[in-house]
C-alpha cells in the first residue's frame, strides 16, 4: 500500500512545482508556527485574569512568570517586557550605552535598530563562519574611543564566545549585553543563558519555540540595574508621582504572562519535538553532498529551535540559495533567508556605510536557509522536505539546465 508520504515524494526534477508539478504540500509549512501549551489551563488562566480585572502594570501573573523564568535560568532578576526589541532598547538605555556599540551584522535587524533608535551608532563586526556569532578578534579591532559597549547575539541558540567577549569588555571598560532572543533554555559551559554579561535579553515572540504571544525579558544579576530596568519599562516611575529616569511603556500584560506560564509547563515537550525534528533532518541529510544542517553542541542545553541548512559553495555556484528558496516556496515549504542580506546592507546602514566589508557575513548570508520545524511539523513532513532537498541538491546540473529554460519569469521572481 502506498503511504501518504510516498505519494507526495517526487522522483525527478521535472516533478518540481516550479516546473508545473503539484506542490509537495497542499498547505504552507512555516519555519516556526507558534507552540501552544495545555489549552484548558491557558483558558482557565485567561478567565482568572478577566475575573480579576487586573490586566497589566506588574500584576500577579507577571510577577509569577518573572520568578519562574529567573529560577529556570538561575538569575536574580527577570524583568518581563512587551517584546524583545523594546527589552533591548531599555537594556541599552539602562546600561548607559552611547556613542558606538559593537554588534554583529548577521542578526535580526532589531538588534541594530535598538541602538540606532536612540542615536547610538551600531558598529558592525564580522562573525566566525563556524559559529555564526561575533569574532572576538574582530571585536577587539573595532574598538575606538567612542565605543561604550558590545552586544553579542547568540544566533540560532549557538552561544557567543562569552569568555572572550567578557575579557575584551572588562579590558576596555565596556558594557556587555547579550541578545539572547534565540537562546532561551540554552546553556554555555553548563550554565544557563540569562546570567552572562551585564544583562541578557530574551524574545518570547509568537515564532519563538517558547512564546508569550508577543513578549521579551531582560535577565540580570545586577540588582541596581534591575531596579532601573523595572522603572524604565514603566515610564521611569519610581513612586506614585516620582519619575527618576527617561522611561517608556515596555510592560508585559497579564494575558501574555499567562501564555508564558502555560508554555513553561510544556517547555520540555517543545524542546523534545524540536530535537526530534533536528535529528530527523540531520539523519536524512547526513549523506548529502553540497549542504549540511548546522549542528548543535549536544554537550550543552539546547532548544534546537532553528534548523539551519548551510549550502556549500560547490552547490551555490551552480544553483543559488535564492533559486533553491524559490523552488522550496513553490512546494509550499516556506523556508526563510535569515539574516539576509545582513544589517549593514539594510537602511539606514547601507547608505551610512557604503564601503563596509564584512566578508564572512556576506558569504554566510548568501548560503543559509532556515527550514520548517516546531510542533506544527510532522516527521513525515520532514521526510518529504529532505527528499525534495536531496532531489534538488543531488541534481544541481540538470536543475540548472531546466531553470535556464524557464528564462526571465523565474529570474525576475527572485
Ligand atoms: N534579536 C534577534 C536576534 C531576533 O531574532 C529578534 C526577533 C529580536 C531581537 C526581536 O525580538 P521581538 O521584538 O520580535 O520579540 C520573525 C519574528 O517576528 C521575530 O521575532 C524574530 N526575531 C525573527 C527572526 O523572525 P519574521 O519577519 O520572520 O516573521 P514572520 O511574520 O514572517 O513569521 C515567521 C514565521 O511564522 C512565518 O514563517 C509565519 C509564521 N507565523 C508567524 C506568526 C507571527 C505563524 O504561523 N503565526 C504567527 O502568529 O520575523
Amino acid at each position: 500500500m502506498l503511504m501518504l508520504g510516498e505519494n507526495l515524494m517526487k522522483k525527478t526534477i521535472n516533478d518540481l512545482a516550479v516546473f508545473g508539478g503539484m506542490p509537495a504540500f497542499d498547505k504552507q509549512l512555516y519555519v516556526y508556527r507558534p507552540n501552544i501549551g495545555d489549552r484548558a489551563r491557558l483558558l482557565k488562566r485567561f478567565n482568572q485574569i478577566l475575573d480579576s480585572r487586573w490586566f497589566t502594570n506588574d500584576g500577579p501573573v507577571i510577577k509569577e512568570f518573572e520568578q519562574r523564568i529567573a529560577d529556570l535560568v538561575g538569575v536574580k532578576h527577570c524583568i518581563a517586557m512587551c517584546n524583545g526589541t523594546v527589552a533591548l532598547e531599555i537594556a541599552i538605555k539602562a546600561l548607559g550605552m552611547e556613542g558606538e556599540v559593537i554588534v554583529p551584522s548577521f542578526t535580526f535587524i532589531a538588534t541594530a535598530h535598538a541602538l540606532q533608535w536612540q542615536g547610538i551608532t551600531p558598529v558592525f563586526c564580522d562573525i566566525n563562519p563556524r559559529t555564526h556569532t561575533l569574532d572576538p578578534l574582530k571585536v577587539e579591532q573595532a574598538i575606538t574611543r567612542r565605543t561604550t559597549g558590545i552586544i553579542g547575539v547568540h544566533v540560532w541558540g549557538h552561544t557567543c564566545d562569552i569568555d572572550a567577549l567578557a575579557e575584551i569588555a572588562a579590558g576596555h571598560g565596556l558594557k556587555l549585553l547579550f541578545d539572547a532572543a534565540h537562546a532561551f533554555a540554552c546553556s554555555y559551559q553548563g550554565r544557563m543563558i540569562g546570567s552572562f554579561g551585564d544583562a541578557e535579553v530574551f524574545s518570547f515572540h509568537a515564532t519563538k519555540f517558547f512564546n508569550t504571544l508577543e513578549g521579551g525579558a531582560v535577565a540580570t544579576n545586577d540588582s541596581e540595574l534591575a531596579k532601573k530596568l523595572r522603572s524604565m519599562r514603566n515610564f521611569g516611575f519610581t513612586g506614585y508621582d516620582e519619575v527618576s529616569y527617561i522611561g517608556t511603556n515596555g510592560k508585559m500584560n497579564e494575558i501574555s504572562a499567562a501564555m508564558g506560564l502555560t508554555s513553561l509547563e510544556s517547555l520540555d515537550e517543545f524542546i523534545e519535538v524540536n530535537r526530534r525534528n533536528y535529528l530527523g533532518y540531520r539523519a536524512e541529510l547526513r549523506e548529502i553532498a553540497g549542504a549540511r544542517v548546522l549542528a548543535y553542541d549536544e554537550t550543552e542545553r539546547c532548544n534546537y529551535q532553528y534548523i539551519v541548512l548551510e549550502l556549500e559553495e560547490a552547490f551555490t555556484q551552480v544553483v543559488s540559495r535564492d533559486e533553491l528558496w524559490r523552488i522550496l516556496m513553490a512546494e509550499n515549504v516556506m523556508a526563510r533567508r535569515y539574516f539576509y542580506p545582513g544589517c549593514h546592507r539594510m537602511e539606514p546602514h547601507r547608505s551610512n556605510l557604503p564601503g563596509l566589508l564584512l566578508p564572512e557575513t556576506d558569504r554566510l548570508a548568501e548560503r543559509v536557509l532556515c527550514l520548517p520545524t516546531g510542533t506544527a511539523v510532522t516527521e513525515s513532513d520532514i521526510e518529504i522536505i529532505c527528499q525534495l532537498l536531496k532531489l534538488i541538491i543531488g541534481n544541481a546540473g540538470e536543475l540548472r539546465r531546466l531553470l535556464d529554460g524557464l528564462g526571465a519569469s523565474f529570474k525576475s521572481a527572485l
